[in-house]
């Protein structure tokens, strides 16, 4: 069976420079109280929790790109050794400029052992912004932008940096809010995006299928980053950036079981997450719930087969 981690290293990134609604910094707690750590050793992995990184010098509320870059640096130097240890680091999060270091460390890791690194950007925003196309300056909403080297990000990343994201290896899934500036650049660099109305009218499988088979083809790490407004706010009320007519939890789970099936993700952001605006914890219990899916949750212990008097064509 695929290598599996020798253990997943949970990082706290109480987080919440890159956005403009406070709270997503109780998101880590959030999910630790929703049994995150619990469920995940109920399931036989060993999970050491290694609590909430705290960028050296940094000031509770310092905002702008010095303060993101602090926590960019922790959080890229925690993610890479944990995985040139074998591990399988989950980026608590915290708003979505966590995953400039969760994505920056993995990359730093894939470049050192010679692997493609793929990335699964579950999120109904591209995140793809520029400081220059951006509509609000809110980094959470510029991470991909500037992991694939697109200017205005000077001073971000730790030194020397390695080689920038291939954009045609980002997938965006589950898309339906994007600027006009950043939709242009995801056009013009080929990012891979399946849309709400893809989802629709495909639904998930198929699309998710062929990204799946792209990456074990090149033998990638895929990198997932699940922003939890990928979920349609009915579903997860608890984010500040809620966009109507996001997944179903049926098709979240769906996701969550194909990606424990395909036996390719060795690190994982869940962001976004603000309990301030939740009521008694249901988001971060739905949070906790996908998680569990991705990590090998099954309803029965086989995969589904196809009911006997189902037409075969
Ligand atoms: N596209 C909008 C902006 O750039 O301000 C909204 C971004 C929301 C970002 C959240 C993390 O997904
Ligand atoms: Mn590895
Ligand atoms: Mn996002
Ligand atoms: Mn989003």
């Amino acid at each position: 069976s695929p290598e599996s981690p020798q253990r997943i290293a949970l990082i706290g990134a109480p987080i919440e420079v890159g956005t403009s609604e406070p709270g997503a910094l109780m998101g880590p707690a959030a999910l630790r109280t929703a049994g995150l750590v619990r469920t995940l050793r109920d399931l036989g992995h060993a999970v050491e929790d290694r609590g909430d990184l705290a960028p050296a010098g940094l000031h509770p509320g310092e905002t702008g790109l010095p303060a993101v870059a602090a926590w960019a640096t922790v959080l890229s130097e925690a993610v890479e050794a944990a995985l040139d240890a074998g591990d399988l680091p989950v980026a608590a999060g915290g708003d979505h400029s966590l995953s400039l270091g969760s994505v920056d460390g993995a990359m730093r890791h894939c470049a050192r052992v010679g692997q493609p690194l793929r990335v699964l950007w579950l999120d109904a925003h591209a995140d793809f912004n520029t400081p220059e196309t951006s509509p609000s300056g809110n980094v959470h909403g510029m991470p991909l932008a500037a992991l694939c080297g697109e200017p205005g990000f000077t001073g971000l990343f730790r030194q020397p940096a390695p080689p920038p994201l291939d954009p045609q290896r980002v997938h965006l899934f589950g898309l339906r809010s994007v600027d006009a500036g950043e939709r242009a650049l995801v056009r013009a660099r080929r990012v891979g995006v399946t849309d709400m109305r893809a989802i629709d009218e495909f639904g998930v499988v198929a699309p998710l299928r062929r990204v799946l088979e792209r990456a074990a083809a090149e033998g990638a790490h895929l990198h997932v980053s699940l922003d939890i407004d990928f979920l349609d706010p009915s579903v997860a009320p608890a984010v500040g950036t809620a966009v109507p007519g996001g997944a179903t939890f049926r098709e979240a789970h769906l996701i969550m079981e194909m990606l424990h099936d395909c036996a390719l993700v060795r690190s994982l952001d869940v962001v976004e997450l603000n309990p301030f605006l939740d009521e008694r914890g249901r988001s971060a219990r739905v949070l906790v719930e996908l998680v569990a899916s991705l990590f090998g949750r099954r309803i029965l212990d086989r995969s589904p087969t196809i009911p006997e008097d189902l037409p075969t064509e």
